[in-house]
């Protein structure tokens, strides 16, 4: 397969919540997303990147310019095979998972629909229904987040998650864990505590919580090995995993006991896959983290939670909890928080284009040849 053109699109979007987190506030989103076109055939992929660098140092415009300038060259005009061949192709590119990540996942696509199948075929899954969960931000009371925990229970997610920071955590937990017993809950800290607040999560630790996600520094293994030996909760890695190596000196530390995968963060499906392969082996659970994607990021998770690997409830929760609008058809939401598997070749999703274009802030089309 050669890679005829590749058109970038930035979307303006607005989320129908604010999304508070430990790094920031968000509601109005620039997103990108990708067109990889060869024979005939496209391919989808969204950059999963926020507007800002809170949550990585990755942002909207770092994956434009690092898909420009970097990634886009080495792969236009090229004969691709496998998305192996594609991230050799880019090796020299070091970092910018999510910029990769959305060519990446958008070749995976194409070659799905090359070959006649859905995705999740030929990435080697396993269809079935798929339980998600929700991930809920930090809210202006107590009351509010006890509201929205009971609202996502009612519309059967099979897990909540809560976003947590220091001065905010044990109140509302407590709180949600009042109201709801039996319900499945974790808390995601996205990086805000350090080890001196241990006491914290010891106190976590006596909420029953599925998981505690990322509670400390996105680059310090050894503080979340001290911090997960004190407590029976599992730890969840996100922020820590970019890679397979990354996966495996986690879990071989103890860092923790659960890995939140995603495309963007590990740079695409053969690397996500990888990270699973590296969770399996040592029997650590995985599931399928979000990041308030679109329809086509959203559908690209759908397709990659198809792994046999991932065996709790994932963020992917239905595209109408987050857009009035979503670019795609068929609409993916989740019924009593199970999401299916959408069928038809490749990723199964069609654009809206008019709908797209209403949204586009800024457009460019790379054509093989017409760049250096
Ligand atoms: O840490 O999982 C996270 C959103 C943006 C950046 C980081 C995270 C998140 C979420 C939202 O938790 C998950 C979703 O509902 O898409
Ligand atoms: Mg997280």
């Amino acid at each position: 397969m050669k890679i005829e053109s590749v058109e970038l699109r930035e979307l303006a979007v607005r989320l129908r919540f604010r999304f508070e987190t430990s790094f920031g506030s968000e509601q109005d989103l620039r997103k990108l997303i990708v067109t990889v076109r060869s024979g005939g055939l496209e391919g989808y992929g969204e950059v999963t990147a926020g507007n800002e660098p809170g949550y990585s140092y990755e942002t909207t415009d770092t994956a434009w310019t690092a898909l420009e300038g970097y990634i886009l060259p080495r792969l236009l005009g090229r004969e691709l095979a496998t998305p192996a061949e594609l991230l050799a192709r880019v090796a020299g590119v070091r970092g910018h998972n999510m910029a990769v990540a959305a060519v990446e996942t958008a070749v995976w696509d194409l070659l799905a629909k090359a070959a006649g199948v859905p995705l999740w075929t030929y990435l080697g899954g396993v269809a079935r229904p798929l339980p998600v969960g929700a991930s809920i931000g930090i809210q202006p009371s107590v009351a509010e987040t006890v509201a929205q925990a009971e609202r996502h229970a009612e519309q059967g997610y099979r897990r909540l998650k809560f976003k947590i920071k220091p001065g905010w955590a044990l109140e509302p937990l407590r709180a949600v864990r009042e109201a709801l017993p039996r319900m499945a809950l974790s808390v995601d800290a996205n990086s805000a505590f350090r080890l001196t607040d241990a006491r914290v999560f010891q106190e976590l630790d006596e909420l029953g919580l599925d998981y505690i996600e990322q509670p400390l520094a996105h680059d310090d293994l050894l503080d979340h090995a001290k911090l997960q030996a004190m407590l029976a909760t599992p730890l969840c890695l996100d922020e820590s995993v970019h890679s397979p190596q990354d996966a495996r000196k986690a879990l071989e530390l103890e860092a923790g006991r659960v890995i939140n995968v995603k495309l963007g963060r590990v740079r695409g499906h053969l690397e996500a896959r990888r990270v699973a392969d590296v969770a399996l082996a040592f029997g650590a659970p995985v599931w399928c983290g979000g990041m308030l994607e679109l329809g086509i990021g959203r559908a690209h998770n759908l397709h990659m939670t198809s792994l046999e690997a991932f065996t709790l409830p994932g963020d992917t929760a239905s595209a109408s909890r987050y857009w009035d609008e979503d670019v795609v058809e068929p609409l993916l939401e989740a019924r009593d928080g199970l999401q299916r598997l959408p069928d038809g070749p490749g990723l199964g999703v069609e654009l809206k284009r008019d709908l797209i274009e209403r949204l586009t802030t800024r457009r460019q089309e790379l054509a093989a040849g017409a760049v250096r």
